[in-house]
């Protein structure tokens, strides 16, 4: 009967139709959901800490409420997500565990320092335009709760990197000391926001099988090139140096070719050995255990609301 069961859900699959939570879907299809979708949701909210370190010293009102704004905007995506991700079967306490314990992972760019103000511009302008790049194609993929999220993240990630690109503007057309923040923050951010894609395919374990389940509708290497064709023309515009002394524009192929990417780095940064992963799931794991009070207070009013009712 399973067999059956699965013809009709890869015949599903191969018709572009949507999976349903309650729909039947294979074991594995659920799990490895799970995975994905979890360690994206743990990403937004890790995602915060880096710009959160600068809400309080932000350069103007102005800035101060649209990075707060874009900060808000991530705790929307993680809540948003971890909800999609319940409707597989797993709840977000156990989530919460995975994350807090080390299990899960989530993105590796979040495990760098943000150190000058110009950070602010280049996360937006780069970890938000890869993220835009890698969650357009997630519009489309065949989880419904999934792709939906998706179409409501791409829209607000859109104006993360706009806001992103106009710090880098500015810092770019104001004085020489300015314009050095940026190329700094530029030289920093670059090769990580490379790395945000994952894996080279040859090396990528996962995406054979999520391109078959159409999860992934792009390879990590397709959507890597994709952002260094989009982006390279906009560090010219801004008159910045992408540090990469191989980075070419390559007639043949209409592509920009590039150097090599320090994987041996990558790695270590997912293994948890990056300059910040310490920090960050110290961070989150002393905001859960000072919010324990909030939690069995809004119980146990929740139980005596519900009391009352009774009586
Ligand atoms: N970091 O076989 P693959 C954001 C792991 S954007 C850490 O290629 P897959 C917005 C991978 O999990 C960032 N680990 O895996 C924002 C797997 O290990 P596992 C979040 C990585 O899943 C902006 C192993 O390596 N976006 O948050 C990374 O097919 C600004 C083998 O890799 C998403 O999560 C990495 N970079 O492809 C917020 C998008 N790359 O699980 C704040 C959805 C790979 O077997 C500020 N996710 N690994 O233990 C995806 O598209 C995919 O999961 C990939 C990885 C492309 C990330």
């Amino acid at each position: 009967e399973i067999k059956n069961l699965e013809e009709i859900f890869e015949a599903r699959i191969a018709r572009d139709e949507k999976i349903e939570p309650k729909d039947w879907m294979p074991e594995k299809y659920r799990k490895t959901h799970i995975r994905q979708i979890s360690q994206h949701a743990h990403s937004e909210i890790v995602g915060m800490l880096p710009e959160g370190n600068w809400i309080t010293r932000a350069p103007s009102l102005r800035r101060k409420a649209a990075l707060l704004a874009k900060v808000q905007d991530e705790a929307g995506h993680g809540l948003y997500l971890y909800s999609a991700c319940e409707t597989l079967g797993i709840s977000r306490e156990e989530m919460y565990e995975q994350l807090h314990s080390g299990k899960a992972k989530y993105s590796s760019i979040f495990n760098y320092p943000s150190v000058t103000w110009a950070d602010m511009g280049a996360i937006g302008w780069l970890v938000d335009g890869a993220a835009i790049i890698n969650q357009v194609p997630l519009c489309n993929t065949s989880f419904g709760p999934y792709a939906r999220a998706m179409v409501r993240v791409c829209k607000e990630e859109s104006f993360h990197q706009r806001q992103g690109y106009e710090i880098m503007l500015t810092l770019c057309n104001g004085t020489d000391e300015q314009k050095e923040m940026a190329q700094d923050a530029l030289n920093r951010w670059w090769w990580p926001s490379l790395m945000m894609f994952g894996p080279t395919d040859d090396e990528s374990t996962h995406t054979e099988q999520s391109m078959k389940w159409k999860l992934k509708r792009k390879t990590n290497d397709e959507l890597r090139q994709q952002f260094i064709d989009q982006t390279v023309p906009q560090a010219d515009i801004l008159g910045l140096t992408i540090p990469d002394p191989d980075m070419k524009f390559n007639e043949e192929t209409g592509h920009y070719d590039f150097g090599e990417i320090d994987w041996d780095e990558f790695w270590q940064v997912v293994k948890g050995h990056g300059p910040c992963n310490k920090e960050r799931m110290k961070a989150r794991v002393d905001a859960w255990e000072e919010g324990e009070w909030v939690r069995d207070a809004a119980m146990a009013h929740a139980e005596k609301k519900a009391k009352r009712k009774v009586a």
